[in-house]
């Protein structure tokens, strides 16, 4: 069993007082601490790590508290709990497997809910926006936060186990590395974050020299007896708060991802994105990948496209092109900053991956399937009467299952058997093509940038920027269909800067110009490309293969970067030459349409960037963003 302290009383009436004074760290950094003789494992804390325990502790009054060392026992008994509490399944086909059930209404990130708080508005909303909603930033006032606060914590936790999970961002101890503390409720929540992070005792050790760390506070809410047995939430009164200058997060009312999953997109990205921009740097929904080309030549690329736009597939692909060879460094984040030589390095800040269940196979993405069938937490899957998984595309339905939530399931029903927002939660380091500099602590070079998303109509499948002012704009116009991990419904075609709508912790406008001013003498600039592999035929069918195949593109990719001239000018950017893209063996691939450039199509689509541009960031959209909209007039026009 896990060896749980309970909190005394008089411990909890003390520090109750000052947590009534100060929520918050940085003021509570300087209020009294209580001493606790008798709790051994908070004496082991820094200073700041303890106050922040006790005080949440006070707040949320749980019945005892479990600070996380990491270690396989550990986790052990976490399994156990979760087995017994109903959370987790065994998977007896597969070693060390589980799977896991939410609640039908906690399943995505809920970006309605998710808020980022400043004194100022404007730190957080383009000028546009001010004092309306934006689709670039949700903003919260401190006063309401504190309210938001105040409604869902006090005693949040009683009769559930607080865990301390000392995590780090990047390899422990690496000098891009960052370090979190996040607090929850939940077993699953710990166990995840032993996947997807560092976690434990070797994390707190870092601190003991320098003691700044995020602090995030999770609580899974509700009360009674959850409506799904072992997955407890509040999602009528689920919130998701950020709080840059103070580096805290507040989470309450999901289990879900990257609802709780702290350190993954309200770390590493919205707090990431403030704390990169204050000390120079990059942090971006990016996935990195090595590409060793048939003359041996190894180059690392990152590629930001939305959530569930194919960042693990291609982190993971399997080239179909002879001689390539394609190694994983991450699937989601890249941290990225440029060295004293001018090279602009990347670190992957997690440990693991979250990935989308559905449309991983053995043909899309083998590589996942050789890495997700051990210590793997599976999330809303479905499960066959052998206790394996299965979801939508990964095979022929086998005869009998039992859907996500739950229920018998065979192919005559209407609704899908996983959810299509379902996930495995795997180790990194068991994925047999993870790179060998993976963890290196100062990162791999970039040699180029991809961008892109699901645009079924008018874009083509690869165009190189001009230079980096073009490629900015290009993020900055960038469009994606809506896709499952949020809650969006339809696949509405919506504004997706960057890939990161969901995940700028400060003005939109700020950030394109933190952007634009990387280039400096010096630097070795990255090439930018933006790709579609989602374009579709007048029947609605993907003109190209995509996966595997994708390789082809990267093959022009890497070639451009080193300056071949195996391009055409096209309004849009520069495209591949006829014949400069290798398609040798791909069948009936309808080329001309897969790069037509309709310019009815463009005419419109650079209207709705005008209007996105005016509506959603006006004074605060850098000027060469306008210029840029206007070279990409003039060109349509005159095409
Ligand atoms: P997040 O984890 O949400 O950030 O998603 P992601 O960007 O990592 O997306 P992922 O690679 O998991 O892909 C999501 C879905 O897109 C899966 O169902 C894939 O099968 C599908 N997909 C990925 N790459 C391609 C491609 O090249 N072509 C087509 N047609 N589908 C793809
Ligand atoms: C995404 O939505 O981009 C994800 C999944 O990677 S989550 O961790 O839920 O954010
Ligand atoms: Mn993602």
């Amino acid at each position: 069993m896990l060896h749980f302290k309970s909190v005394p009383e008089d411990y909890v009436r003390q520090s109750a007082k000052c947590a009534q004074v100060a929520l918050n760290c940085s003021r509570a950094a300087h209020a009294p601490v209580p001493r606790n003789a008798k709790l051994p494992q908070l004496a082991a804390l820094t200073p700041k790590v303890r106050a922040f325990v006790e005080r949440s502790a006070a707040l949320c009054q749980p019945e005892q508290v479990h600070i996380c060392d990491g270690s396989e026992s550990e986790a052990a008994a976490l399994l156990r709990l979760m087995q017994q509490q109903g959370t987790l399944r065994r998977l007896p086909q597969y070693d060390n497997c589980y799977l896991a059930r939410t609640d039908p209404s906690d399943v995505a990130r809920v970006e309605s809910r998710t808020f980022i708080c400043s004194e100022r508005e404007r730190d957080v909303v383009p000028a546009a926006r001010a004092g309306q909603k934006s689709a670039l930033g949700n903003y919260i006032a401190p006063s309401d936060y504190e309210k938001a606060m105040a409604e869902r914590f006090p005693g949040c936790m009683r009769g559930r186990t607080m865990y301390v999970i000392p995590f780090s961002m990047g390899p422990v101890g690496s000098p891009l590395s960052k370090i979190g503390v996040e607090i929850t409720d939940s077993p699953y929540v710990v166990y995840s974050m032993r996947v997807m992070t560092r976690i434990g005792s070797r994390v707190l050790e870092v601190l003991r020299n320098d003691e700044q760390f995020v602090r995030c506070l999770h609580a899974v809410g509700g009360s009674g007896a959850p409506a799904v047995p072992g997955w407890p939430c509040d999602p009528p009164r689920t919130i998701i708060l950020h709080k840059p200058s103070d580096n805290e997060i507040i989470s309450y009312g999901s289990g879900y991802g990257g609802n709780s999953l702290l350190g993954k997109k309200c770390f590493a990205l919205r707090l990431g994105s403030v704390i990169a921009r204050r000390e120079g740097w990059l942090a971006e929904h990016m996935l990195i990948v090595g590409i060793t080309d048939p003359q041996g030549r190894k180059r690392y690329i990152a590629a930001a496209f939305p959530s569930a736009c194919g960042k693990t597939n291609l982190a993971m692909m399997t080239p179909s092109l002879p001689g390539y060879k394609v190694e994983c460094v991450g699937d989601d984040i890249a941290w990225m900053r440029f060295d004293k030589n001018g090279v602009l390095r990347a670190i992957n800040p997690e440990n693991g991956f979250f990935g989308v269940a559905p449309g991983t196979s053995a043909a899309t993405n083998p590589i996942a399937m050789a890495t997700v069938f051990k210590n793997t937490v599976f999330t809303n899957v479905a499960e066959t009467k052998d206790g394996g998984v299965w979801w939508e595309g990964m095979g022929p339905a086998p005869e009998s299952l039992t859907d996500w939530k739950g229920q018998p399931w065979d192919s005559s029903k209407k609704t899908p058997a996983a959810h299509p927002n379902s996930r495995f939660c795997t180790p990194a380091a068991q994925c047999p093509m993870i790179d060998d500099a993976w963890e290196s602590p100062e990162g791999v070079p970039i040699s180029a940038i991809l961008l892109g998303g699901r645009r079924p109509e008018g874009v083509p499948l690869v165009v190189e920027a001009r230079d980096w002012a073009h490629g900015v704009f290009m993020g900055a116009a960038m469009r994606s269909e809506a896709t499952a991990a949020a809650e969006h419904s339809g696949k509405v075609v919506m504004h997706d800067p960057f890939a990161m709508r969901p995940f700028f912790g400060y003005n939109f406008g700020e950030y394109l110009q933190h952007w634009l001013s990387m280039p400096r003498a010096g630097r070795k600039m990255p090439k930018i490309f933006h790709v579609n592999w989602f374009r579709k035929d007048q029947q609605g069918k993907f003109l190209w293969p995509g996966f595997g195949e994708n390789s082809r593109v990267l093959d022009w990719v890497l070639r451009r970067c080193d300056e071949q001239p195996c391009h055409v000018e096209t309004p849009l950017g520069l495209v591949p030459a006829p014949g400069a893209l290798p398609v040798d063996g791909l069948g009936d691939i309808n080329m001309e349409e897969l790069f037509s450039i309709p310019k009815d199509f463009w005419i419109k689509e650079a209207d709705s960037v005008e209007k996105y541009f005016k509506e959603e960031v006006g004074d605060d959209l850098p000027k060469q963003m306008w210029e840029q909209l206007e070279i990409l007039r003039r060109n349509i026009q005159q095409s």
